[in-house]
Order: C-alpha cells, then sequence, then structure tokens
C-alpha cells in the first residue's frame, strides 16, 4: 500500500459548492475509484490560498489522478470544472507532493 498525495487549486469563493459536491459523490465514481485501489480518500482546504491538499491510500499502480482515460472520471471532471483550476480538458490541475514525514 503507497500513500500519494497532491494539491490542487479551488476557484475563490467555492467551498461550499466543492464540499457539497463531494458529500454526493457519484456512487460509480467511488465504486470505480475502490475498484483502482485507491482508499483513505481525504480532501483538505487551505482557505487562505485555496490550496486543495489530497491525500490517498493506494494499493494499485496509480491513484484517482491517473484514471484520466475512464468516461466516469472524464464526466466527474467536466461537472467539477466550473469550480476548480483545470486544464483544457477539465482535468484538474494537480501537482504531486512529496512525503518527507510518516508515523504509523
Ligand atoms: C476532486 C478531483 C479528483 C477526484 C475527487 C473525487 O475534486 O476531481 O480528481 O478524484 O474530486
Amino acid at each position: 500500500m503507497q500513500r500519494l498525495a497532491f494539491r490542487m487549486k479551488l476557484n475563490e469563493g467555492q467551498k461550499e459548492a466543492y464540499k457539497e459536491r463531494h458529500d454526493k459523490l457519484w456512487p460509480e465514481l467511488k465504486q470505480l475509484l475502490k475498484e483502482n485501489g485507491v482508499s483513505d480518500y481525504s480532501i483538505f482546504l487551505d482557505e487562505e490560498t485555496n490550496m486543495l491538499f489530497a491525500f490517498q491510500k493506494v494499493s494499485g499502480k496509480g491513484g484517482s489522478q491517473d484514471l484520466a482515460k475512464n468516461d466516469i472520471v472524464k464526466k466527474w471532471w467536466d461537472f467539477m470544472a466550473d469550480i476548480m483550476e483545470v486544464h483544457p480538458d477539465n482535468s484538474p490541475v494537480s501537482v504531486p507532493l512529496e512525503e518527507l514525514f510518516y508515523m504509523e
């Protein structure tokens, strides 16, 4: 099991919308993530900078951001594109973070 973290950026004033949409995460997306070995997935917000910090455990080859070819992920990214920083294809700008400390 590997621990992954990455940052994304939320548009100004979109905290409530972001949380509301994730509180209603599509069951098919949740199932896809689990089927691809993603678990313990959380996303935190730094309200000062609007940076989102995602953490997840992965048991497969990659994490949530490596599922770009999947139609469910593409539809979710299209759905989220209006409230966060994205590339031209609506995939979220995701910057991998280096783990410097871990305590069991
Ligand atoms: C995030 C982003 C990620 C996705 C999670 C569920 O806002 O779209 O790619 O894995 O939602």
